[in-house]
């Protein structure tokens, strides 16, 4: 089983009520935290923050940030962040090797950032089938129209805030796609470029600026604020670790001095990427070998900060399949047979406490 023992995906309230009562239950090791900006429905965003005497301060301890949903119907990039959570929790203090983690770093981990569009398609979601949209088709209504399928977040007019209860239009227009930000081309890394819409209606509208939605300037302020050597973000699907850049290297500007092509730690990002890969059975490659993006999560953060950062997207099949391909892929149980996400994540973890202590550097 899930280190939490669940066998059904998470609420929005589940997903806060959890977060709370990890945090009442080890108040030296786990601080629940609203992130700095609401949504734009009005809605707290949590984290939680665990290391030993969390609530002291973090003396520049390394962080490794993990995130989850910024596409409202990715359920488990959701639940894969959080059972990593309960399971740094319950393993604190009787596994060796977690206790030691846990001790030398701060994990910072944020299930929901996109609490507006998730809220929408887990609770709201009918059964409107947006996989041929993806691909530049018709979406196909199934069933009843809902918003189980919606990607981006509640901006409903460009530039304004959604009024009250306006999500449904913003979840059920344009079969889901008719108003929104997507989050995950909202960040400053390339904003503007290549792979990303200036179009409203786009499923990857970019947004009228970098960092135009409270969603992404509250990672912004959380990873300015920190030492973040790691972070994860993720999403799902197709058994993909990536790793920056999000544009192939031709697409991206060079800086003075900076010749087009990969980052400049390529070597170590594909050697950490290659190693969550072999745990997880997934794919490890550039992001824009899957296709170019730009304003994504990691390619702010990596170009920013220095920090490696990388796309997860769980899972073979679906958006949000059956619960137990979650329980599967996270053990690396099932048809997911090896060690699962749980055995990456550590691996991440363990790079961002100290990089020399596997083989990224030592080869
Ligand atoms: O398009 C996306 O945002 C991600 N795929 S998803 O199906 N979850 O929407 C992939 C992004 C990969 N590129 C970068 N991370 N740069
Ligand atoms: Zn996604």
């Amino acid at each position: 089983p899930l280190p939490s023992g669940r066998d059904a995906y998470r609420t929005l309230e589940d997903y806060n009520a959890d977060m709370a009562a990890l945090a009442d239950q080890h108040p030296d090791l786990v601080e629940r935290f609203a992130l700095p900006h609401p949504s734009l429905d009005g809605k707290q965003i949590y984290g939680v923050e665990i290391g030993k005497d969390v609530t002291g301060p973090d003396r520049g301890l390394p962080t490794f940030l993990m995130l989850g949903v910024h596409h409202a119907r990715e359920w488990p990039s959701g639940e894969h962040a959080m059972e990593f959570a309960v399971d740094l929790v319950r393993n604190y203090g009787t596994d060796a090797r977690i206790t030691d983690l846990v001790d030398r770093s701060r994990v910072v981990v944020v299930p929901v950032v996109n609490v507006d569009g998730f809220a929408k398609s887990r609770t709201d979601g009918g059964l409107i089938d947006l996989r041929e949209a993806d691909r530049g088709g018709t979406a196909t209504i199934l069933g009843t129209p809902g918003s189980a399928y919606m990607r981006k977040n509640c901006r409903l007019v460009d530039g304004q805030d959604t009024p009250d209860g306006s999500c449904a239009l913003a979840a059920t227009s344009n079969g889901g796609y008719g108003a929104g930000v997507d989050l995950n081309r909202n960040y400053g890394g390339y904003w503007g470029g290549p792979g990303a819409s200036d179009l409203f209606a786009d499923p990857t509208y970019r947004g009228a600026s970098a960092f135009s939605e409270p969603e992404t300037q509250n990672i912004r302020e959380l990873v300015s604020g920190r030492h973040v050597t790691t972070l994860i973000t993720n999403h799902t699907f197709s058994n993909l670790v990536l790793r920056p850049n999000g544009a192939a290297p031709d697409l991206v500007p060079s800086s003075e001095g900076v010749p087009l092509g990969d980052p400049y730690d390529e070597a170590a990002l594909k050697a950490l990427g290659d190693a969550m890969a072999a745990q997880n059975g997934y794919t490890s490659q550039h992001a824009w070998e899957l296709y170019d993006t730009t304003g994504s999560t990691e390619d702010w953060s990596y170009n920013a900060t220095g920090g490696f950062g990388y796309t997860f997207e769980i899972g073979a099949h679906e958006f949000h399949p059956p619960f137990l391909e979650v329980v599967d892929e996270y053990l690396g149980a099932g048809e997911y047979a090896g060690k699962g996400n749980r055995e990456a994540y550590l691996l991440a973890l363990e790079n961002a406490v100290d990089p020399t202590t596997h083989s990224v550097l030592t080869g």
